[in-house]
């Protein structure tokens, strides 16, 4: 056994199931190392940035961690975006980086970064292997490190995975929750009893069945509203589960929903805070004045500590949940027409199947599902997390990995999709149930909102060039073709409808180009 096969045996023992590689020479023996586990599978990505957004699509999925398998500090570098996203989203997250061999370094051959200094910036926890006998402790270690919601970062140098590891113990990971605040959470009952608008915002893994559950009884018993992030990782939502209300993206409307709350409820995430500086607005959305809590931290389960909230404040399973609290059935009819945003929405909620997973990266042409889906059958929704574009296609490749059994839909805006788009590729070679549907507005049209906020109504040429996708236009139909995914291009409703029943009804990827029709 050498050191690669020692590290990936201890992968196995912890339950690591899938890779998601773009390996070089410095992790060859990790590529043949891959090939003797039966128990655990490497994919192919085109670009890192797409291995770390499948890793997050993953691991937000499963509640456990993929790894990635990357070539030394330049292919970390490429992997950085989406690992931001995934360190936002607080997936379990375990990267496996190629190191020049200890004795090589000094050397400062072509390929040398500091990889190290480049691994502290997205991950909770990161180290550089030393010895050939500690790389199994050094991988167990990492893995319950990204079972806390964070990323690991583990550097091997190439020496290291080649070195004989012969009867090396594998260690096994014990990941376990640290125990919770009870006096946070006492601090938090009497926040939530004494004031009469109160509000919980929710986040993390407080957004799955579980937590939500819980939430619902917090809110029966004392009124208080349920919130979430603007751009929350990861819910399920649904018939029978609370309705979740947003964060708003521009501060104004986010202080307003804000405002009418004395009193928050932080659980699982922090204080929020608006998504850029605005002239005039403070960072923070809270006013001084507004109480606010956490009632647990990081290294706790908040789904544990939303628990025992429940019984502090008597809401336990004898309570009986008012219906209002739960959404009901409730779908929207197909609409007709040309491709607006709005149409666009409609028709997604109206036709996504039962269990599905939505990867939202539809920026300015997905803004009225979300309000939409609250009475759809149950489903999972993703978004971004971190606001680093090129997210969607990624993510939902790694979702599709991780539930294969389950429909992946993409809502996905164009210039967002450009910067992964080698995603689709994958999606093709391993067969992957997702459908794209790509809604070419040809611009960054997010941009233009953001010029007209400042009060720019006309674009001149050069800025035009900068946010409009035209001159050439973008062919999505013949890129995702020539990359193995069967795609069509549709102008209005009835097209949309028809291929996207089609789409979900075959197997393997799709891609739908949608001609956004945007009023100016
Ligand atoms: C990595 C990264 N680069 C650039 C940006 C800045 N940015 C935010 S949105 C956006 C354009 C979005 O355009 P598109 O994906 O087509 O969505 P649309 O606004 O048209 O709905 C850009 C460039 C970013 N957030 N992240
Ligand atoms: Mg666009």
């Amino acid at each position: 056994m050498n050191g690669a096969e020692f590290l990936i045996k201890t992968a196995v023992r912890a339950g690591i199931e899938v890779g998601f590689a773009n390996p070089g020479t410095t992790e060859i023996p990790l590529v043949l190392a891959f090939e003797s586990e039966p128990d655990i599978k490497a994919i192919l990505c085109l670009f890192e940035g797409v291995c770390t957004g499948a890793a997050d699509g993953y691991g937000r999925m499963l509640d456990k961690p993929a790894l990635t398998l990357l070539h030394l500090g330049p292919g970390l570098a490429n992997g950085i975006a989406n690992l931001h996203n995934a360190r936002r989203g607080k997936a379990p997250l375990l990267n496996l980086i190629g190191e020049q061999a200890t004795w090589h370094r000094a050397a400062d051959a072509p390929l040398t970064m500091d990889i190290q200094r480049l691994a502290s910036t997205a991950s909770g926890w990161y180290k550089t292997s030393e010895s050939p006998l500690s790389l199994s402790r050094n991988l167990a270690e990492a893995f319950v490190a990204s079972k806390y919601g964070q990323i690991a970062t583990l550097i091997v140098p190439h020496d290291l995975q080649r070195a004989d590891c012969t009867g090396g113990e594998i260690i096994t990971s014990q990941f376990s929750f640290e125990p919770v605040n009870t006096n946070s959470i006492d601090k938090a009952a009497q926040l939530l009893r004494t004031h009469h608008k109160t509000g919980m915002i929710l986040g993390g893994r407080a957004l799955r069945e579980q937590g939500l559950e819980k939430a619902a009884r917090i809110k029966a018993i004392t009124g208080c509203e349920l919130i979430t992030d603007h751009l929350p990782p990861y819910m399920e939502r649904g018939i029978g589960l609370p309705d979740v209300t947003r964060i708003p993206y521009f501060p104004e409307a986010a202080i307003d929903l804000l405002s009418r709350y004395e009193a928050i409820v932080l659980v699982g995430t922090v204080e929020p805070v608006a998504f850029f500086g605005y002239d005039g607005f403070s960072s923070f959305l809270l006013e001084k004045d507004q109480k606010r809590i956490e009632i647990s931290n990081e290294k706790q389960d908040v789904v544990e500590a939303l628990g025992y909230l429940v019984e502090v404040l008597n809401a336990n399973s004898s309570l009986k949940i008012p219906d209002n609290i739960l959404s009901k059935p409730g779908r929207p009819e197909v609409p007709e027409g040309l491709l607006t945003p709005e149409n666009i929405c409609l028709v997604l909620a109206a036709l996504q199947p039962e269990n599905a997973i939505i990867v939202d990266e539809g920026i300015t042409t997905s803004g009225t599902y979300y309000p939409l889906s609250a009475g759809l059958p149950r489903h999972s929704y993703l978004t971004t997390a971190g606001g680093s574009i090129g997210f969607g296609l990624p993510c939902a490749l790694g979702a599709a990995v991780a539930c294969p059994q389950r429909p992946v839909i993409n809502i996905q805006a164009d210039g967002s999709a450009m910067y992964t788009i080698q995603a689709l590729w994958t999606a093709a070679r391993e067969g992957l149930n997702i459908t794209i549907l790509i809604c070419a507005n040809k611009s960054y049209n997010i941009l233009k909102a953001e010029l007209y906020r400042a009060g720019i109504d006309s674009i001149g040429r050069e800025v035009s060039s900068l946010v409009d996708l035209v001159r050439p236009d973008i062919n999505w139909v013949k890129i995702a073709e020539g990359m193995g995914v069967p795609a069509i291009a549709v102008n209005e409703v009835d097209g949309l409808v028809k291929e996207f029943r089609k789409a979900l009804s075959e197997p393997g990827p799709h891609l739908i180009e949608m001609a956004v029709s945007i009023s100016k």
